[in-house]
């Protein structure tokens, strides 16, 4: 008998509940990634990426839109979900099918079942873009994992600890690698480093970021 043509990876642990996934988009289905393009681009047109304002009154450097029931927004009185979409006043696009099925294969094969997701945020990074050390903590849903898909440029990604203050690890997020964040990982402070020039055979001079969430604690 022949050996195996197809090594499937395996999961590698980053922290307490978190699991990178190489590769995982093309891994699942060959020509996928483009089919998510084709659904991100089906998105955009009634939700268009827009660069929100934090409370501080910044202007993020990373273009935001969302689907699903919620979606996460940020303005001068603070960051929350909202059904509604400020920009368009309309409730934001559903979900596409194969962000359900690539954010809930995922979570499985990180060990995470029954995983859906009322909220995907889309962030679009051109170069020079960043998102400084955070929390995600604007989730009802705390048990629930968040998946983060990356698609294009690599950016270089920062994961510290629970404290502000924790040295980050450094690593790099490649087209189509996806992250599994759950367990105390949920809470760890993270962010993308300023975003390097380059060309992406598919996506051009940008990285575009899915992240999956259960927002709403009355969702399914
Ligand atoms: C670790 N996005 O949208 S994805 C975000 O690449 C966000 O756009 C980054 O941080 C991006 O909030 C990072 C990886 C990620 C997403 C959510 C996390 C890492 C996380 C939640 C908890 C811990
Ligand atoms: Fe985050």
């Amino acid at each position: 008998m022949q050996a195996a043509l197809y090594i499937e990876s395996e999961p590698i642990k980053i922290a307490d509940g978190a699991y990178l996934l190489q590769g995982f988009v093309s891994r699942f289905e060959s020509g996928f990634d483009q089919r998510l393009l084709d659904a991100i681009e089906a998105v955009r047109l009634q939700a268009p990426f827009r660069h929100m304002v934090t409370p501080g009154g910044y202007t993020m450097s990373v273009a935001m839109a969302n689907c699903g029931r919620a979606g996460w927004v940020t303005d001068r009185k603070g960051y929350r979900y909202s059904e509604i979409d400020p920009t368009t006043g309309l409730p934001w696009p559903a979900m596409p099918e194969v962000f359900l099925q690539i954010a809930q294969s995922a979570a499985l094969a990180a060990g995470y079942q029954d995983f859906v997701p009322d909220a995907c945020l889309i962030n679009r990074y051109e170069p020079g873009a960043r998102m400084a050390l955070h929390q995600d903590k604007d989730e009802q849903d705390a048990t629930a994992p968040i998946v983060s898909v990356s698609l294009g440029l690599t950016a270089t990604f920062m994961f510290g600890g629970l404290q502000r203050t924790d040295k980050a690890k450094r690593f790099k997020l490649e087209h189509g690698d996806v992250v599994v964040w759950g367990g105390t990982s949920r809470f760890n402070f993270h962010g993308i480093a300023p975003l390097k020039t380059s060309m992406h055979p598919l996506l051009g001079e940008q990285r575009i970021n899915l992240t999956f969430r259960k927002a709403l604690a009355d969702s399914p």
